[in-house]
């Protein structure tokens, strides 16, 4: 068992030079820190990231500091007991950080690996998930695609493999780049994907070539505004049986295997009619379902996902985050534990991923933010040859 000496917490800078949180947990078997990361096209039901603000977090955390020396931990459910102390009174971010510290102190007091604090049963890995291109909100040259992810999502032996594979892929694109878009700028976005100023039809005709399966996050919350998808390369607004139509011919056309956010997030019935006219690909909730059961619970009753993204510090309690994945695995839902735009080195995403045996893992490619999270995954990998 741990036991809880203090907590505190610290602001520190994520990639994109942001502050978030990082928590530092001192217990009797050590001290131990985690942080976490900052959305950019944040869902709106989304828990906030902080109660107030992170400083206020950070006073919060203080004042629970003298409270929680003494706290027992001794396996994954006692996570239970600290969020019922503290989960009011900060935010997600600050929660999940915390929550994370905890099991960290844990692996080294039970000598296991984190994932197996979740679940030691785990065998399959999850399939990466990498932007390789960029629009949208993470993007900021002028003129660019308007969806905001071009996703490689391969399928090699390993992921050793499937890692290579699309490092190497992302590193051809910028020559395919070069010669297709007369304004490449060699430039990269916030998640390290290449910025380009071709529109998403033209970017896929070129990652349909590349022979890996793909897909898009089209975070399309983020351009809808008084019920239209405004789009602006080219300009033009779709309502939503235009977007729906729109997007059908997409899929069709260029073979996409993955759909992220293709509707706005309160569209749960336009979700639905993607997902009847396309069974057998991913339609994905991210902004939609924002790793929320209750949310999860309405897009199973509406038949509007077959998939989902999990980012624990959407929700901020790992409590809630198994019962997403849980709720999402009986109802025969595929899960994509997922990075957020503005990173840090922090890997505890891959233990998650795995232990809650995750179908996919979307972490970006490059950075080493990113490939923190991908090396850890591999590492896992490796110590169960
Ligand atoms: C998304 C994420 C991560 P953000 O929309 O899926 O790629 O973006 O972290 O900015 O919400
Ligand atoms: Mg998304």
């Amino acid at each position: 068992m741990v036991v809880v000496k203090g907590v505190f917490g610290k602001t520190i800078l994520d990639s994109r030079k942001e502050k978030t949180i990082q928590v530092l947990l001192k217990t009797d078997v050590g001290e131990f820190s985690a942080s976490s990361p900052n959305g950019k096209s944040r869902g709106k039901y989304e828990k906030e990231p902080y109660k107030k603000s992170i400083d206020n977090d950070i006073k919060t955390l203080r004042k629970f500091s003298d409270y929680f020396s003494e706290e027992v931990i001794e396996e994954f459910s006692d996570l239970l007991g600290v969020e019922d102390t503290v989960g009011d009174f900060v935010g997600a971010n600050t929660l999940f950080a915390f929550e994370s510290a905890i099991l960290k102190a844990m692996s080294k007091e039970q000598k296991k690996d984190i994932w197996k604090l979740v679940n030691g049963e785990g065998r399959k890995f999850p399939r990466l998930v990498g932007n390789c291109i960029g629009g949208g909100k993470h993007s900021h040259n002028e003129k660019k695609p308007d969806f905001q992810e071009f996703l490689l999502i391969p399928k090699e032996k390993t992921v050793k493999e499937s890692f290579e594979l699309i490092k190497k892929i992302k590193d051809n694109l910028k020559h395919e780049l070069k010669i297709s878009d007369q304004k490449f700028k060699d430039k990269k976005n916030d998640e390290d994907a290449w910025e380009t100023s071709l529109n998403e039809k033209e970017v896929l005709d070129i990652v349909k070539k590349l022979q890996v399966p793909f897909g898009v996050d089209i975070a399309a919350s983020t351009f809808h505004k008084r019920h239209k998808y405004i789009y602006e390369n080219p300009a033009l607004k779709r309502t939503r049986e235009e977007q729906i139509e729109y997007l059908s011919s997409l899929i069709k056309n260029l073979e996409l295997f993955y759909v992220e956010d293709p509707f706005e997030e309160n569209d749960f019935e336009s979700f639905s009619k993607l997902l009847k006219r396309f069974p057998n690909r991913l339609i994905v909730g991210d902004d939609l379902t924002v790793t929320n059961p209750e949310r999860l619970k309405k897009a199973i009753s509406m038949k509007s996902v077959n998939a989902l993204i999990v980012k624990p510090n959407q929700i901020g309690s790992l409590i809630e985050v198994k019962n997403v994945c849980e709720l999402a695995r009986k109802n025969n839902i595929k899960t994509i534990f997922s990075h957020r735009s503005g990173e840090t080195t922090e890997n505890i995403l891959a233990d998650l991923a795995f232990g809650f045996q995750a179908d996919f893992i979307k972490t970006g490619i490059t950075g080493k933010e990113r490939e923190a999270k991908i090396r850890r995954l591999i590492e896992i990998e490796k110590n169960l040859e």
